[in-house]
């Protein structure tokens, strides 16, 4: 046997490709690119080692537990929410690079202060998201968007926070789970930097993901069952109903998985295929998800990766938003699950 195959397999840290070098390395190949992109990408990991940082501490520092305050969407807002809100505020401000930001806990659009430059860039971000998971130690996360300003003037407008998911140049995410991991793309691919704790760098971990054309696995809050349309509640029930596989193998179905918050079920769903839902129903008949900072950067992700990201009559990324918080019905994931569920949806 031979001896040197027992040994520790290579850490990450020794094999060298941070974020921020995997960034640089493509700004470098794009002609004329300034250097912009890259610095505004380089504050949004560092916002993301420190939210990590405190969400890794929080129940020892006492953060647990909410404000006592409601953001726009009048959800109940949690320390950790505020406190991650306020990193990523404080970390990109400064910079240059955006003339507007938006987030789920702020109503209006951010402006940076006067006595800061502006630049060309947008960022849509919600700060910390699945957050009723917070204080039960489940996998929460931070997705962001950027888009390229389209007004003139210092600050920039509502309008530049408007744009469809197709306009975005760079959307990422960041899972805050057993490992901390920031997935991002600009449309060329998809890849995945795992956060060494000891170095406080990301390190390239998962090159080039590409999601399987079809998965095992549904997720869904099967508890809003009766407020789903037929065609919604006929697919899943297609999803439970055995069947014979395509590859002849012994009849099948799919698996149930729903944690309950966005970026762990769209991770696992990203990495493993199946498919992500959150339908229109009758409590919420545009969907409960959040269409410019969580539906269109998801969305983008996973069609970067080979997938497909539906409202289950359309692109999510081709909706023209005419709100800051609008939100849309979603299927997200593996491209023949996501067939399969537009089928259905179609039927009404
Ligand atoms: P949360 O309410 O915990 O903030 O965007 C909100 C979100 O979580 C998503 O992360 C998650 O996918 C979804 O809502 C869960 O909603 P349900 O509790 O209605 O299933």
């Amino acid at each position: 046997m031979n001896q040197l195959s027992w040994g520790p397999p290579p850490m990450l840290s020794q094999q060298g490709m941070t974020l921020e070098r995997h960034i640089l390395e493509r700004q470098r190949a794009i002609p004329g690119a300034t250097g912009d992109f890259t610095g505004l990408f380089q504050q949004l990991a560092l916002a993301a080692k420190v939210i990590n940082s405190r969400v890794r501490q929080a129940g020892l520092a006492g953060i647990l537990g909410l404000t006592g305050e409601r953001n726009v969407q009048g959800e109940e807002v949690q320390k950790l929410d505020d406190f991650a809100q306020n990193v990523i505020v404080r970390s990109v401000e400064a910079g240059g690079h955006l003339c507007l930001m938006g987030s789920e806990e702020a109503a209006d659009p951010i402006r940076i202060p006067e006595q800061y430059p502006t630049g060309k860039y947008v960022l849509l971000f919600d700060p910390l998201d699945g957050s009723s998971n917070i204080d039960v130690d489940i996998s929460i996360g931070t997705i962001f968007a950027v888009h390229r300003r389209q007004t003139l003037g210092r600050h920039g407008s509502l309008a530049d926070c408007l744009q469809p998911g197709t306009s975005q140049v760079a959307a990422g995410y960041v899972i805050y789970g057993s490992s901390t991991v920031l997935v991002y793309s600009t449309g060329d691919g998809v890849h995945g930097f795992t956060l060494d704790p000891a170095v406080g760098e990301f390190f390239l971990s998962h090159e080039n993901i590409r999601i399987p054309a079809r998965g095992r696995s549904y997720s869904v809050n099967e508890g809003n069952t009766h407020l789903w349309s037929p065609g919604v509640r006929r697919w899943v029930e297609h999803l439970k109903t055995p069947r014979q596989q395509d590859d002849g193998g012994p009849p099948g179905v799919y698996s149930a998985r729903y944690v309950g918050s966005l970026v762990a079920d769209f991770h696992r769903t990203l990495l493993k295929g199946g498919v992500f839902a959150y339908p229109a129903d009758k409590k919420s008949p545009d969907g409960k998800l959040r269409l410019l900072y969580e539906a269109a950067p998801m969305g983008f992700i996973c069609e970067a990766a080979g997938g497909s990201a539906s409202t289950g009559r359309g692109r999510i990324c081709e909706i023209e938003p005419t709100r800051l918080h609008q939100r849309t019905p979603v299927y997200l994931g593996s491209r023949e699950d996501v067939a399969v569920a537009e089928s259905f949806v179609h039927e009404g």
